[in-house]
């Protein structure tokens, strides 16, 4: 196999073409929505794909992407759980000539040549649009609006862009604090956990923005746990729109999702081609996607594939 199999050597046939991809983890519904789509989209077009879980520990994906190099597969794809330390295994990829493909989140390196493409969402105008509903929310008010932040993974780039697109557009105004700012790694239970303890320290808190839905779904239950009435005594803005975000978007206890899209499967698979044909992708292809109030959750849900 190998890396090899580009323009010299022509393309190969597709059933024996194979991917390795490298997973963050199965740390929340858009997670599993996206092993599931790219699982899914590589079953449908026929080619082999191994498939490792980090569970959101980066010294395993190294491990996983040395193991695909030593395999000698023909295209490494994977979604760094943080965006710093690739360059090392990232060059070993590069010596083996097997070209590598970011899904969903970006490395952060000077050599862009280590990897042939960058496949995914602009989480910093997702925490734009987050903003831009906040400042529209509060467009009439002129007390204080105080904010938690439940922040994702650190070091991950959605966490880091989603945090510093917010803080742009609800920095022209400063009645808005963000009064607490804490990861919950994006997971539900590291959400419910952080709210507790910081609702303790801010209890007249009047907003909280979660990274994704699952943190927000974690917040719901310390909110309803204090005693307090979720998307109404607190708003909550999250990113996502994964199901059970849009139920609670529709039910009244998050107040507006900013969408990002896990389907990448299929796309993914268009660039493996590309590369097999000895074409050039495109070096960054964003994902469209879009934003739901809750009128447009309870319209959007019952055609919600994830
Ligand atoms: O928003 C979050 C997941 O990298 C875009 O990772 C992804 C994020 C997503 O855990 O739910």
């Amino acid at each position: 196999g190998g890396g090899d199999a580009g323009a010299a050597a022509g393309p190969k046939p597709t059933d024996e073409l194979v991917v390795g991809f490298a997973q963050v983890g199965a740390e929340s519904g858009w997670r599993t929505a996206n092993t599931t789509d790219i699982q899914n989209s590589f079953k449908d077009a026929g080619i082999e794909l191994k498939f490792s879980d980090a569970q959101q520990k980066q010294e395993n994906q190294i491990k996983a992407i040395r193991s695909y190099i030593q395999q000698g597969v023909d295209v490494i794809a994977f979604s760094p759980v943080v965006e710093t330390g690739w360059d090392a295994v990232l060059n070993e990829a590069k010596a083996a000539n097997i070209p590598v493909v970011l899904t969903d989140r970006a490395v952060d390196s000077q050599d862009d040549s280590l990897y042939v493409s960058f496949l995914g969402s602009d989480f910093i105008e997702e925490g734009k649009k987050a903003g831009q509903w906040v400042v529209d929310e509060y467009a009439d008010s002129t007390d204080p609006v105080k904010i938690i932040q439940l922040e994702g993974t650190t070091g991950a780039a959605p966490a880091i862009d989603r945090a510093e697109g917010f803080a742009d557009v609800i920095g022209a105004d400063d009645k808005f604090e963000i009064v607490a700012s804490q990861t919950g790694d994006f997971t539900r239970a590291g959400g419910k956990q952080v709210t507790e303890a910081l609702l303790k320290a801010n209890p007249d808190v009047d907003l909280i923005y979660a990274h994704n839905d699952d943190m927000g779904l974690g917040a719901i239950e310390a909110i309803e746990a204090a005693g307090l009435v979720p998307g109404e005594d607190i708003k909550i803005v999250t990113v996502d729109a994964v199901k059970d975000g849009m139920q609670a978007l529709a039910d009244g206890k998050i107040n507006f999702i900013v969408e990002c899209s896990p389907l990448l499967g299929k796309q993914l698979v268009d660039i493996v081609n590309q590369i097999n044909e000895g074409e050039t992708p495109e070096k960054r292809i964003i994902t469209e996607e879009t934003t739901f109030t809750q009128e447009q959750a309870v319209e959007a849900l019952p055609d919600r594939q994830y």
